[in-house]
């Protein structure tokens, strides 16, 4: 009996062995912590990529750090994992590192921002469509205002990340169709909380009145909310219109309740998209250059739009992020 259960024992510690060597390394280089829509992000590939699901992830936290990120790609290098996700913090200065990655025979993946280089550079991408995010709010905006003129103010996401771009692309796009638009300023708020804050207390000092301020994720929101009601400013239904990104739990519920005109969500449930796509690589399949995550916008109870789902509480209560 006792040499059955050393034996038992013995082929228990095998199988934990040879399990574990079968573990795919991933490692993810993760931009930060700017905001709600990443730390969801991040929970997420720690939900999916897990030691049951045949992974050992490294996830490292770039704190917005482009040196860093790059520097932490080439110690994934070193160590050779399997694959490599980067989510890059600024689209460019990336073709030495992914020419290294590619040398390296390990197959990279870009997931939710992209980068400025070729796309030969890097196996395949996994994102949201950025620019199409900016245009559905343009176009929620151009609906909303029918023809009355706008003095508009814009919260920037970070400065080269093409979060920022495309959004400010989009959005760009349809205020060109119009005259009656005037984007007084646009200026830089990290995607935090505080950043957006900062720039809002900035505007109001220099702009004596606005009518629309536009903030690339809902934390900048929140800041510039706090800015507005320091001042004693009226947003909202019936005050300056606030446009968002990200669509969050907290910004929903903010458009929810009237205070967000429009929240163009960007969905940052994308690791089942990546561990789809890493096992697609697996199977020896060929998979798209591009996998697109869908977003969709929302609008404030009492508006009607053909690009944006009225807030209702259901909708909210099936935003777990
Ligand atoms: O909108 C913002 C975040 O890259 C889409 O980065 C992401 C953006 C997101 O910090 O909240």
């Amino acid at each position: 009996m006792k040499k059955l259960c050393v034996l038992l024992a013995l082929i228990m510690a095998l199988s934990v062995v040879s399990a574990s060597a079968e573990l795919l390394k991933i490692g993810y280089v993760q931009v930060g912590h700017e905001s709600d829509w990443r730390m969801a992000n991040t929970q997420n590939y720690f939900d999916v990529f897990t030691e049951d699901a045949g992974f050992e992830l490294e996830l490292i936290d770039c704190d917005n750090d482009h040196a860093l990120q790059l520097a932490k790609v080439r110690e994934f290098v070193n160590k050779e994992f399997d694959y490599i996700v980067i989510d890059p913090i600024q689209t460019a200065g990336w073709d030495d590192v992914l020419k290294e990655v590619q040398d390296a025979g390990i197959p990279c993946i870009i997931a939710d921002r992209s980068v400025d280089a070729s796309d030969e550079l890097y196996t395949t991408a996994v994102g949201t469509d950025m620019t199409a995010e900016g245009v559905t709010a343009g176009k929620c905006l151009e609906e909303y205002l029918a023809g009355k003129p706008a003095k508009i103010l814009v919260i920037e996401g970070s400065t080269g990340s093409s979060a920022a771009i495309g959004r400010a692309e989009g959005f760009n796009q349809v205020a060109a169709e119009h005259p009656e638009w005037e984007i007084l300023a646009s200026q830089d708020g990290d995607f935090t909380q505080n950043g957006g804050q900062a720039v809002m207390e900035d505007f109001i000092k220099r702009f004596p009145e606005f009518d629309v301020v536009v903030c690339h994720n809902d934390n900048e929101a929140y800041g510039a909310m706090d800015a507005m009601d320091a001042a004693g400013i009226k947003y909202g239904v019936d005050g300056v219109i606030i446009i968002s990104f990200d669509a969050t739990n907290e910004g929903l519920t903010r458009t929810l309740a009237g205070k967000i005109l429009f929240n163009v969500e960007c969905n940052p449930i994308q690791a089942v998209t990546v561990m789809n796509v890493i096992k697609a690589l697996q199977a020896g399949e060929e998979v798209e250059k591009f996998t697109l995550v869908v977003d969709e916008g929302f609008c404030a109870p009492g508006i009607e739009s053909q690009y944006a789902t009225t807030m209702t509480e259901e909708v909210l209560a099936g935003r777990k992020y």
